[in-house]
């Protein structure tokens, strides 16, 4: 018997999406230019309990076992393997066929090669999917835009793969056309860097200025976690400050070394705010302070030069009240976070605008709730605002989160205060 959809590239993400679309009942196929990770997946879909799911070494067996109009995901690299993967998938591919490319590939890559299939006969979403490893696997929030009779086809399955909301519903929509699904999954990870900047600016202040332990680090975060700042991100940078570390006595968090990387997105949203004219400073920010990140070595010359100097002192010899620090850091990083977020979608719209993609700010907010790295309750806020006013020039200006800025403004600044000097 045929099976309902293929999908070709099983690294982390197509192996577990792939089995996460058999474990809601759809037979699938499975295909991967090396052919030892498709037994790999064939073999832990028998472990996770005979899910209907098929592996093939050749493409044309594969392309082959899937029913008409075909529908096939790719989840390779982005860039030219996307290109070399649709190369050998579409000579097999008839017409009214359909190719989706899942991962986080930049949005005119995915207009030009709409284009390209579409003299073939054959449709194209480029659909950003996040939630790593676990949401691939447990349900996604997805973000698919191009062909809306490709989306048709599919809607059945991404509707029952993608994290389920209570009262918000499953996260995925049809973003619009074009590569505007890759751009919407591109400005959210630009909202994750600013996310992931203001957090780690919120435990240097505890931690520099506060002098709080790791346990207090925890107790701090897991109360945040209870309020307006529940989150993924806030409760798993809870959960760190307890895991001691297993090769010897302390905590594994302060002997993680300070310094990351970045796979791209961040630099093209930012790219993106400059060539709109869009000012998007903490997302900015946060892409300069990964630059800085990755100049440990330098960082830790410039750290001697400083510390001779005394200018840390300034910093950690402050009376501090720790109580009221805790409680004004998470006013400063609920406010921070609010200008983040109006900043990434002021960044949509403008691209909307621009391209004429009709998006929905509003669905955007209500299909990042579950399944992404940036879920949050506070999305619901979000939504809400764009619900009151679909023409919403900037979130700052709502009343609801007009009053919430003004009602932490004199915590923030104390904030500012203690780090400014
Ligand atoms: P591989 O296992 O054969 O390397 C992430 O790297 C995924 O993209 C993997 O499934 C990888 O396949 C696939 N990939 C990378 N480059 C590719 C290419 N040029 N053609 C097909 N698949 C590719």
């Amino acid at each position: 018997p045929l099976t309902r959809i293929g999908l070709a590239g099983l690294a982390v993400m197509g192996q577990n999406l792939a089995l996460n679309i058999a474990d809601k009942g759809f037979p699938i196929s499975v295909y991967n230019r090396t052919t030892s990770k498709v037994d790999e997946t064939v073999e832990r879909a028998k472990e996770e309990g005979n899910l209907p799911l098929y592996g093939f070494h050749d493409p044309e067996a594969f392309v082959k076992s899937i029913q008409k109009p075909r529908v096939i995901i790719m989840l390779v690299k982005a860039g030219a393997p996307v290109d070399q993967t649709i190369k050998a998938l579409s000579a097999y591919l008839e017409k009214g066929d359909c190719i989706i490319d899942g991962g986080n590939e930049w949005y005119e890559n995915t207009e030009r090669r709409e284009k390209e299939v579409a003299e073939l006969g054959l449709l194209y979403l480029g659909m950003g999917v996040s939630g790593g490893e676990e949401g691939a696997r447990r349900g996604p929030s997805m973000m698919p835009g191009g062909s809306i009779e490709a989306y048709k086809y599919i809607e059945d399955i991404l509707l029952k793969v993608a994290a389920q909301v209570p009262d918000s519903g499953p996260c995925v929509t049809y973003i619009g056309k074009g590569g505007s699904g890759n751009f919407v999954k591109m400005i959210h990870n630009g909202i994750e860097y600013g996310d992931m900047q203001l957090i780690a600016e919120a435990y240097d202040v505890l931690k520099s200025v506060g002098k709080l332990t790791n346990e207090e680090l925890q107790s701090a975060f897991t109360e945040w976690n209870k309020g307006e700042l529940l989150s993924f991100l806030i409760e798993i940078t809870a959960d760190i400050f307890g895991i001691k570390d297993d090769k010897g006595d302390g905590y594994l968090v302060d002997k993680v070394l300070d310094k990351t990387g970045m796979k791209g997105t961040g630099k093209w949203t930012v790219q993106q705010a400059a060539e709109l004219s869009v000012a998007a400073p903490t997302i900015e920010a946060s892409l300069d302070a990964r630059f800085l990140s990755g100049l440990k070595d330098e960082r830790v010359e410039a750290a001697k030069i400083f510390k001779s100097g005394g200018f840390s002192d300034i910093l950690t010899d402050q009376h501090v009240d720790k109580k009221q620090l805790i409680d004004d850091v998470r006013k400063a990083l609920y406010a921070a976070k609010i200008c983040s977020y109006a900043q990434g979608m002021n960044l949509i719209r403008a691209k909307s605008v621009e391209k004429g993609w009709g998006l929905e700010l509003g669905e955007l907010a209500r299909i990042w709730k579950g399944g992404c790295i940036i879920r949050a309750i506070f999305l619901d806020r979000i939504k809400q605002a764009y619900d009151r006013n679909a023409n919403l020039a900037n979130l700052l200006v709502d009343p609801e989160f007009a009053k919430e800025i003004i009602d932490r403004q004199s915590a923030w600044r104390r904030v500012k205060g203690k780090v400014a000097g």
